[in-house]
This record gives structure tokens, C-alpha cells and sequence, in this order.
């Protein structure tokens, strides 16, 4: 019967051709119909690991860092994006930092594990691209599902170094003073310095991102791979940027999910994050597990 749910997970299709009454359970469940088995096992993990933090003081309490792929299903390469002199030994907690005028990067923070996207990924003139490894193989596989819909994802920008930012931020500077939130972070205070940050593009909808199905579909399921919108709509009070719907930050896929269940992005007001507030969130977690439950006994699972 898992199998059945896997392949229901990968396929309408191939779902209702090798098990048609799974079809019709699965289908009362919209919003989880594609939810895979290791979706399910992330949202036991968040929920587990929720209830057991007594005292919520930061976003690093609830967060886990994000971690290097050892295996990984395609070949990637370093290319010629930089790598560390020296690897910073705070290279974890950069992963799921908060990034904002106020706390940044050190200036001579290179991500150790960069990753040319381009092979993979359409770039504009097949420009490189560099990622840390575990927010490369998300995106590829996100452009890939994307891709079976009959979408098409490609990539604008991906780390930047401090002296990168520095360049367009000063390009941008005159623009900045005329505008209440800002669309360029001051060098060593991009979430592109981190690597983990992309700026996403729609070939099917040069320029204008906002309104293209690719956006729609990310800011639905661009959580279970591990991405989250760094300056949503209506949030620009608390990110303090412009609402950004092409720029997504990696931060993995359980820590996607927690902040999706939070509503939340990795800016936040402390109080946000509460134990209150947390109980909601679980809560939350709480019922999509049951509704899985529920979909299992339908299924006969
Ligand atoms: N556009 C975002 C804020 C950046 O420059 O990092
Ligand atoms: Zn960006």
C-alpha cells in the first residue's frame, strides 16, 4: 500500500491506472494528495522535535542547521564557483541565520560546499550559478516537478560575495533613497552570501514573476523542497524589504515546513515565537499527520 501512496504521491496519473479506489480517497485531500512518504516523516520529526523544546528563546531553538548531501541523485560540480579559504566553523548557524540590516555575514564568509547550478538549471546565457550543494539538489528536483506540470524554472542569481553585494548595492543606492523598503541588502547583509538564497525566473513569463504559474506553484509547495519566500507580501514591516516572490532562501525541508505552519518566514519579532505561538504550530503539524492517518485507513494502508 505504500507503494500505492508513492506512486499517487508522484502521479495523478499512474496513481489512478494501478489503483483507482486510491484515486478517489486521495483526491478528498487536495492540499496532501502529493505529499510523498518522507513528507510525511518530516512532518513527525517538526511535530517531535516542537513538543520537546520547553523554552523557545531564538529561531536557532527550533531550527536545524542545514546539512551537506553526501550522495546525491546528479553529478555537481564546483565549476569555478569560489571555495572557503578556511571553513567557518559557524557555517551551520549562517545556514538558518536571520539576515537583516541589522545582523549579517562576515565579510569573509564563503560557503564551503558551492555548486555550479547552470548544467542543470536554465541560467540566463548559461551564466554559472553557484548554490551550496543541499539547496542545488531542492532546486533541481523543484524544477524538475515543476517541470511534469508543464512549468519552467529557471535561475537569475545565487550567491553572492560580499564584494558582489557591495557592487550592486552602491549600482542601486540612488533608487533606495525614494523607496519606504528597499529591494538591495547592504554588502554582508544578503541572504546571497549565504548561498542558499535564488532568485527564481519563469521562461514562460519573462518579467513578470509575480503573476506566473511558477510563482503560484512555489508559494503552495515550494515548502516540501525546502524553500521558503524570504520577503513575502504584506510582511515588508517585519523583513523590511519589498515583497520578493523570486527570491527563495533554503533553509531544508523541515524547517520549510515548520515556518510555513508558523506563516512565518525566518524574519521575525521574537515575540512571535513563543511558546504559545509554537503550540499552534504543532497543533497544526498535529492535523495534517491526522489527515494522513485518515487517508492511510481509506486507502486500507
Ligand atoms: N534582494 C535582496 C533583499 C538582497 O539583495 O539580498
Ligand atoms: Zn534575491
Amino acid at each position: 500500500m505504500y507503494f500505492a501512496r508513492v506512486l499517487c504521491a508522484s502521479s495523478v496519473v499512474v496513481c489512478a491506472f494501478v489503483a483507482p479506489h486510491v484515486t478517489f480517497a486521495v483526491s478528498q485531500f487536495p492540499n496532501t494528495f502529493i505529499t510523498s512518504k518522507q513528507q510525511y516523516e518530516i512532518d513527525i520529526l517538526a511535530a517531535n522535535r516542537i513538543s520537546q523544546i520547553s523554552e523557545i528563546t531564538s529561531m536557532a531553538d527550533i531550527l536545524i542547521p542545514v546539512e551537506t548531501p553526501t550522495e546525491t541523485a546528479v553529478i555537481l560540480e564546483r565549476g569555478t564557483c569560489p571555495a572557503p579559504q578556511i571553513p567557518d566553523p559557524l557555517e551551520d548557524a549562517i545556514s538558518i541565520q536571520n539576515i537583516n540590516p541589522d545582523e549579517g555575514y562576515d565579510i569573509s564568509y564563503i560557503p564551503s560546499d558551492l555548486v555550479d547550478i547552470s548544467p542543470h538549471v536554465p541560467t540566463k546565457n548559461k551564466r554559472v550559478i553557484c548554490l551550496r550543494k543541499a539547496a542545488a539538489v531542492d532546486l533541481i528536483a523543484m524544477k524538475d516537478a515543476m517541470k511534469a506540470e508543464g512549468l519552467k524554472l529557471s535561475a537569475n542569481s545565487g550567491y553572492r560575495s560580499y564584494y558582489d553585494q557591495y557592487a550592486l548595492h552602491r549600482a542601486y543606492a540612488p533608487t533606495a533613497k525614494t523607496v519606504k523598503y528597499p529591494r538591495v541588502a547592504p554588502a554582508g547583509h544578503s541572504e546571497h552570501q549565504s548561498g542558499l538564497a535564488v532568485d527564481v525566473a519563469s521562461e514562460l513569463a519573462p518579467g513578470s514573476f509575480g503573476s506566473s504559474r511558477e510563482s503560484a506553484w512555489i508559494k503552495e509547495h515550494g515548502y516540501k523542497y525546502g524553500f521558503v519566500i524570504s520577503y513575502p507580501e504584506d510582511h515588508q514591516e517585519v523583513t523590511g524589504y519589498m515583497h520578493e516572490p523570486w527570491h527563495l532562501r533554503y533553509v531544508g525541508k523541515e524547517n520549510a515546513l515548520v515556518l510555513r505552519e508558523a506563516g512565518y518566514t525566518l524574519a521575525f519579532k521574537k515575540d512571535y515565537y513563543m511558546k504559545p505561538y509554537l503550540a499552534v504550530v504543532l497543533s497544526n503539524l498535529k492535523n495534517r499527520m491526522a489527515r494522513f492517518d485518515t487517508m492511510k485507513l481509506e486507502i486500507g494502508g
